[in-house]
């Protein structure tokens, strides 16, 4: 089953997408709400982050019960309405599954607990001193990965917070239960499913220091975890579904596997080496500007690597963890809207299946709060400390924080400039950007050369184009790093895409070939073709006279194209 290969995803948050009962917290009904607006953008599936019932410590991702919706998102009953209300605009809902841990609310938790045996066998508990965790492993948000129950005389494992405890996958009752969890909502009519982190499930049979990190090179992409992502499909029939694996830490020959078609695992996998060039040293609270050269590489390694290798990726630049993509590789001020568009371009035209994360249609920008009082997620506000820890002064941690938080993302959806961007009559769960004004879905929806029409514009042309969802790639202009090019083929179609990554003018070398091929898709399309050529010195406008506007002669001289700031060119053969 390749079908998901012509759709795009939209990613939903729904804590911040649309409040509908005024307070203050998105939920279903906001969903539903805003259903012809996403219809109208054109997407085929929507992926909705956890809305089961949570003490919310990492907003629903410490999940409570699989089975349930929580009560401040809505009921079930709201849940089938959605599913149906989606179905009816063709677009399939699919389920964030977060297998690899739940809350330590959670019923089996609570019962391990207790003291039920049967029950600390879903999870992973060691016995040992007080004194001493069973290995020195870190959390991923900060601290010990161990705690110790004192009850208990036993410790158990959290990767994250302290209140989200890993599930023991070598336990078949664990995954006779989780598949259980999947066949529910597949009778319900949910139509494919995103599994939270979920190359991290398998843990070693030993469990020992890491002398050299942080413990991840004993748990990513681990012993079993090939095993028991075919058995879940195979038990639960989510082939003939969409699924997108989580891969955190992973590597590219572990990524092609999981979606190789022949090995019925997954549909496709995130990926997010490309979301760590501008770590320095690799450490995402060290800033640095982003390392397009690296970027560049890494997209033309994991592009070809995937496809030499048969497997898919999930395209995205966004989601709820990752900070604006335009604050980030892009320009909130003079270059706005190009750099934007540049970007949604970069990854929608290449191999793989988009994703779109709330927002980010919009051009939506980071959040600029500056008081720590202003963050909600238990990521940020750990970090913070460790980092006054560090002997960072207030400022420098909250300079990070600006540039790092996985808040910057989940500030509420900026639909119009009203109170609260529209989102809510009343004051939301987190602060609403003073973007809002300028940035929203009222002011862009109609407006034809905007953002959102824009990534409209993208989806269209994936329909229209075989070459995009089916063909091959290869990357072009190794010569310069300011640009990421590269070219699609299928079937004798073909399209060239160079993306300008850089607020600077650039030059690419150009195929003589080209000079005959069509501009499909740009976005410095404001400017009239005619302005374009008086540009121009009046012997260089000569020489392309007789062509088309949209014939890429215009923009072609001594084998040669220049790129303006930020500039996307698609063309077709
Ligand atoms: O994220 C996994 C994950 O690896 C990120 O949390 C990552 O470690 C972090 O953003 C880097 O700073 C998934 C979910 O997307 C995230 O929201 C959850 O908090 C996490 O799993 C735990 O369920």
């Amino acid at each position: 089953m390749t079908e998901f290969r012509d759709k795009v995803v939209y990613q939903i948050y729904p804590k911040s997408f649309k409040d509908s009962n005024k307070d203050g917290f998105g939920d279903l009904q906001g969903v539903i709400e805003k259903l012809d607006y996403l219809q109208e953008l054109g997407i085929d599936y929507i992926w909705i982050t956890p809305v089961f019932p949570s003490p919310q410590k990492d907003n629903g991702y410490d999940v409570a019960d699989y089975c349930a919706i929580d009560p401040r998102f809505g009921t079930m009953a709201d849940m089938e309405e959605l599913i149906r209300e989606s179905g009816r605009r063709g677009i399939g809902l699919m389920l964030d599954m977060v297998f690899n841990h739940t809350s330590t609310a959670h019923e089996w938790f609570q019962r391990a607990m207790a003291g039920e045996k049967e029950y600390q066998d879903y999870y992973i508990f060691k016995e040992g001193a007080p004194d001493r965790a069973p290995t020195n492993w870190q959390s991923k948000f900060g601290g010990s990965a161990w705690e110790y129950v004192p009850q208990l005389g036993k410790w158990y494992l959290h990767l994250f917070d302290v209140t989200q405890a890993d599930l023991n996958w070598e336990n078949p009752r664990v995954r006779e239960a989780l598949k259980k969890v999947i066949l529910f909502w597949k009778k319900k009519g949910i139509r494919g499913f995103r599994f939270d982190v979920v190359n991290l499930i398998s843990k070693p049979e030993i469990y020992e220091d890491d002398h050299e990190g942080d413990g991840r090179r004993f748990y990513s992409d681990g012993p079993h975890i090939h095993e028991y992502l075919k058995e879940l499909t195979r038990d639960t029939g989510i082939e003939e579904l969409v699924t997108v694996g989580e891969m955190s830490s992973t590597r590219l020959e572990a990524c092609a596997r999981y979606s190789n078609p022949q090995e019925r695992e997954l549909s496709m996998c995130f990926h997010f080496h490309h979301l760590k060039v501008d770590y320095r040293d690799g450490d995402k609270w060290a800033l640095m500007e982003p390392d397009r050269r690296a970027l560049k590489k890494l997209f033309e390694q994991w592009q070809t690597g995937m496809q030499s290798q048969g497997g898919w990726s999930a395209l995205f630049w966004c989601n709820h963890d990752q900070p604006r993509i335009v604050s980030r590789f892009g320009d909130e001020g003079r270059y706005w809207k190009e750099s934007a568009k540049m970007l949604a371009a970069s990854i929608h035209l290449m191999r793989g299946t988009p994703y779109i994360y709330q927002g980010e249609e919009l051009g939506m920008t980071n959040a600029h709060y500056s008081r720590v009082e202003q963050y909600r997620d238990v990521e940020s506000l750990n970090y913070y400390m460790i980092l006054l820890g560090q002997g960072k002064t207030k400022e420098e941690a909250l300079a990070i924080l600006a540039a790092r938080s996985r808040d910057n993302s989940r500030t509420p959806m900026q639909w119009s400039s009203e109170t609260y961007g529209g989102f809510s009559e009343k004051e939301p769960w987190i602060a609403v950007p003073d973007s809002y004004q300028k940035i929203n879905a009222a002011a862009q929806r109609y407006d034809d050369s905007s953002i959102f029409s824009f990534y409209k514009k993208l989806i269209a042309l994936r329909r229209e184009k075989a070459v995009i969802s089916q063909g091959s790639i290869a990357f072009l202009a190794p010569d310069n790093a300011d640009v990421l090019a590269y070219r699609r083929q299928w079937e004798g179609e073909e399209l060239v895409v160079l993306n300008n990554l850089t607020a600077e003018e650039t030059t690419v070398t150009a195929e003589p070939a080209w000079t005959a091929y069509r501009k499909i898709l740009g976005n410095y399309e404001d400017i009239a073709a005619g302005a374009e050529r008086q540009e121009r010195p009046a012997g260089q406008a000569d020489k392309v006279t007789g062509s088309r506007p949209d014939r890429m002669g215009e923009r072609m001289a001594e084998g040669r194209i220049v790129l303006r700031p930020y500039e996307t060119v698609v063309l077709e053969k």
